[in-house]
């Protein structure tokens, strides 16, 4: 009998076929009560993204629940404590995305600063023939500031680095085994820098941590950048800096309502937005389905985990 794996998100389907070809795999929506209920006796594992809600209340729907193999780095969706408390161990992907996040992010910065958007709209809709487009703003050289320097916010780090960019970061803690300008909360460092990019996990330690007053200090000349969850950044803040032209503009990723954007960013042309994409490649999504799977394979042949979330 092939082991039962539920999810309640939609994953591409070279993602499905290899789960298909491994295991007894459902997907379901995770509104359909009827449905759960049926497939709740059997199921031995989920598979999920880590934004998506796996609280305890669900896991204590599903009796035979061994473990959750996240298609995603971050787990802020996951009450990772019941889980352990349950004896239920929960995987990521970590490092397969690295580098298509931080390509995002240096392409939302470059985006929002160079217009490209609005550039692009200027050549099609044949403006371009009735006037310049107006100068915008250069990138290589400036300050830019970083928001959680772990394996993402490191590779963002080095991208900028070919820019020419200096760079200064708040985390946790200072990284003495790094070059980088140390500042102790957020305030601090959009204070002194021209670029500030978001890469730190979501959750409740992070919630609103990119607030009113963290705008005010990044200014009117400052950039957001947010490549990490919509739940970091104060979002009517956000809405209310960029109306008020209190920030210069926002490179936006992810939201706090996906995939429902404020009507008031989508009318605003000082904003790029992006449909979370930050791993959405083929070749990533396909290293991330092929480490879940591993992930799942390693836990039923009695093996060590790949990648355990250690939270
Ligand atoms: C999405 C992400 O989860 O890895 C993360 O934390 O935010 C993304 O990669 C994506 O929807 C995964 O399928």
């Amino acid at each position: 009998m092939p082991v039962s794996v539920l999810s309640f998100d939609t994953f591409p389907s070279f993602i499905v076929d290899k789960l298909n070809a491994n295991f007894d795999f459902n997907c379901i929506d995770k509104n359909d009560a009827a449905a759960l209920a049926a497939l709740a006796p059997k199921v031995r594992a989920l598979v999920a993204k880590g934004e998506t809600v796996i609280n305890d209340a669900l896991m204590a729907r599903l009796p035979n629940l061994e473990i959750i193999a996240l298609c995603s780095v971050g787990y802020d969706g996951i009450d990772v404590a019941a889980a352990r408390r349950r004896g239920i161990p929960v995987t990521n992907t970590p490092g397969v995305l690295t580098d298509d996040v931080a390509d995002l992010a240096i392409a939302l910065m470059l985006g929002v600063a160079r217009r490209v958007v609005a550039a692009d709209q200027h050549v099609r809709s044949g403006a371009w023939s009735r006037g310049a487009f107006p100068l915008n703003r250069k990138v290589s050289g400036s300050r830019l500031g970083i928001v959680g320097l772990g394996r993402i916010g490191q590779a963002i780090a080095k991208r900028a680095e070919a820019f020419g960019m200096s760079i200064a970061y708040t985390a946790r803690g200072r990284k003495a085994d790094l070059p980088y300008t140390f500042y102790p909360n957020a305030q601090a460092l959009a204070k002194d820098v021209d670029f500030l990019i978001v890469s730190t996990p979501g959750g409740a330690e992070t919630r609103g941590m990119i607030n009113a007053a963290v705008l005010d200090a990044l200014g009117p000349d400052g950039y957001l950048i947010n490549v990490a969850r919509g739940s970091v950044v104060d979002e009517p803040a956000l809405v209310a800096a960029l109306q008020e032209k209190r920030i210069a503009g926002a490179g936006l990723d992810v939201f706090v309502d996906e995939p429902n954007v404020p009507a008031a960013l989508l009318a605003m042309d000082n904003v790029v937005l992006a449909p979370h994409m930050g791993s959405g490649t083929v070749q990533t999504r396909t290293a991330m389905g092929d480490l879940a799977c591993a992930n799942l394979l390693a836990h039923f042949s009695g093996k060590a985990l790949l990648t355990p979330v250690l939270a």
